[in-house]
């Protein structure tokens, strides 16, 4: 990075599982005046130094055209300029939030009823009811999350079909500013952004990441959190695990127990937790403003230790088991053979798709040992029913596959062999697939041997094997058209904190959202890492942890050059 933070960047998280990330400033601060100086120098070298390159952007763009002899300079006379649109308007504000902290400038946003806003930075959505003809970008057709990004001398322009298109086009933009542009206080630097155009759309629609909130419970604002993490990297669907064994974690009025009891525990014996109604509407609303959808999910019928200790009459034998604190899993289950369990399912599924604007409703169905064929299928398909009748499209784990066929369902491949004749059956019969197989996309797999949080039953998961593999072939007999999309789990046995979580995050979620937006053709380990690597003085610079994998060429930590002796003897150089 060739820009200098005027002041720290947000502390970095700290915790015994992540090596340090070297800090943007010394441990022991220049003077005021000293600063002066390097900024100075710094804006000079940045000037000299050439602006991230159009295509250095994660995931790849489908198309990108670069100008070299091109390049737009963002300044504090740059003003934001989009369609009269509540939604567009709502992007471009976010776009002035990003940009605003780290540069200073006050970026005001106006929007506009021309067909195309003129100015310097313009956000143009191009199918409103004010603007049917505006559709310059034709020729490939944006869809429901393309967009087009044209960088000229004099301006920029995101044109898309969609907000979600414009949000995305803004998204890239952001990767082409300089690193610094992550910093919370403002910097010195030569905002360029590179010449050129990029066409982008995504080649499945369904990119997400999974949280398991329910092992361990994470606070509203780490939810949040890991939120821009994903709207970052163009991953759209959040699917939060919120009952398990340890822990149910979604408030549910008709059923007060499950939350009261079954929350207060969590593996390793902690306070747990659960979020309330309003806890859970936060988390929509800010997924929405990124254009998240959330994905929640009930497992039924086993992984239900919780909801047991809190009604014992779901049990089948009708005793509470103590609370569950450890990391076993396939002991318990909801009593298949009791009218009172498709009362609760009813219950609880009705007031999590009333609080759920997304069409998903992801009934787990996963590890079920002690339901058994037809006792089990035909549970799975009243659940499937209930979920019918919510008006939500079913998502369940792949073990869902032998049940009957439901309009829309979607089953989610876990599995570590890449080949289910039942799954390639319930395919055949109409099921559409996500993909997390969890030899390539479990982010709770360790990355080495030495990794100190995560399992390794999957295998370990380095950052190359998380990036080479194709959703669209991956699984015998399920063809690329069956295919969804691809999403990254993260279970949290033992996972505790949100510098846990971003640890085993980056750098590999922005592997599998690669996986999930970009074309096949694009897909290249060699160029993969070269992009990816630029990441990594972006995640400092925001505070944010990651795993420093030594097969990403991350460049060398910022320096700032000693301008006196420190008094304390130290004569380390930087
Ligand atoms: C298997 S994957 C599980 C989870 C565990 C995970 C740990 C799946 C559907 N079930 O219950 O947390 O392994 O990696």
């Amino acid at each position: 990075m060739s820009s200098l933070p005027l002041s720290s960047p947000a502390p970095e998280p700290t915790s015994t599982a992540t090596p340090a990330e070297p800090a943007a400033l010394p441990a022991h601060q220049p003077a005021a005046g000293d600063l002066a100086v390097l900024a100075a120098r710094a804006a000079g070298d940045d000037l000299l130094a050439p602006p991230v390159r159009l295509d250095n952007v994660v995931p790849a763009p489908e198309r990108v055209e670069a100008d070299p002899s091109a390049s737009f300079v963002v300044t504090g006379d740059t003003a934001i300029r989009v369609t009269a649109h509540p939604g567009a308007r709502a992007v471009a504000e976010h776009l002035a939030e990003l940009l605003r902290p780290a540069t200073g400038f006050p970026l005001p946003v106006a929007d506009t009823p021309d067909v195309e806003p003129t100015g310097t930075l313009m956000l143009t959505l191009a199918t409103t009811p004010a603007n049917p003809t505006a559709t310059p970008h034709r020729s490939i057709g944006l869809g429901a999350e393309g967009y087009r990004l044209d960088v000229t001398g004099a301006e920029v322009r995101v044109i898309a079909e969609t907000t979600t298109g414009l949000f995305y086009g803004v998204q890239t933009l952001r990767q082409l500013l300089p690193a610094a542009v992550e910093s919370q206080t403002p910097v010195v630097a030569h905002w360029a952004l590179p010449g050129g155009t990029i066409l982008d759309r995504p080649r499945f629609p369904y990119r997400g990441a999974m949280l398991d909130v329910a092992r361990h419970f994470f606070a509203v604002e780490d939810v949040l959190r890991v939120i821009d993490h994903l709207a970052r990297y163009k991953l759209n669907h959040l699917h939060l695990h919120l009952t398990d064994d340890q822990g149910w974690r979604i408030a549910v009025d008709s059923w007060p127990k499950l939350t009261a009891v079954g929350g207060a525990t969590e593996v390793g014996g902690g306070p747990g937790g659960h979020y309330t109604k309003a806890d859970y509407q936060r988390i929509v609303s800010h997924a929405a403003a990124r254009h998240v959808t959330l994905v929640p999910e009930i497992d039924l019928p086993g992984h239900t230790n919780a909801a047991l200790v809190a009604y014992p009459e779901l049990a089948p034998d009708k005793l509470a088991p103590p609370p569950y604190t450890g990391t076993e899993v396939g002991f318990s289950y909801v009593d298949p053979a009791d009218e009172r369990t498709y009362d609760f399912i009813a219950d609880v599924l009705g007031e999590v798709a009333a609080l759920t604007p997304g069409p998903w409703l992801h009934i787990g169905g996963d590890e079920a040992f002690k339901v058994k064929g037809a006792v089990y299928t035909g549970f799975v398909e009243r659940a499937q029913r209930i979920v019918a009748d919510t008006g939500k499209t079913v998502v369940g784990w792949h073990q869902l596959a032998p049940a009957a066929h439901t309009d829309g369902r979607v089953l989610q491949w876990w599995g570590t062999d890449a080949k289910d004749p039942a799954t390639a059956d319930a395919v055949q019969r109409g099921a559409r697939l996500i993909l997390s197989p969890g030899n390539h996309a479990y982010l709770d797999m360790k990355y080495a041997e030495d990794t100190p949080i995560g399992h390794d039953w999957a295998g370990l998961i380095d950052v190359r094997r998380a990036y080479d593999w194709d959703p669209g072939t991956h699984v015998a007999g399920v063809p690329s058209t069956a295919v969804l999309g691809v999403e990254a789990p993260l279970w949290t046995e033992s996972v505790t904190s949100l510098t846990d979580i971003e640890y085993l995050l980056l750098p590999r979620l922005p592997a599998i959202a690669e996986l999930g937006w970009s074309p096949r053709a694009a897909h290249d380990w060699a160029g993969f890492r070269e992009r990816l690597a630029g990441h990594g003085p972006r995640w400092s610079t925001a505070g944010i942890t990651f795993h420093r994998a030594d097969e990403i060429p991350w460049p060398a930590a910022p320096t700032i050059p000693r301008q006196h002796t420190a008094p304390d003897n130290d004569t380390t150089s930087h």
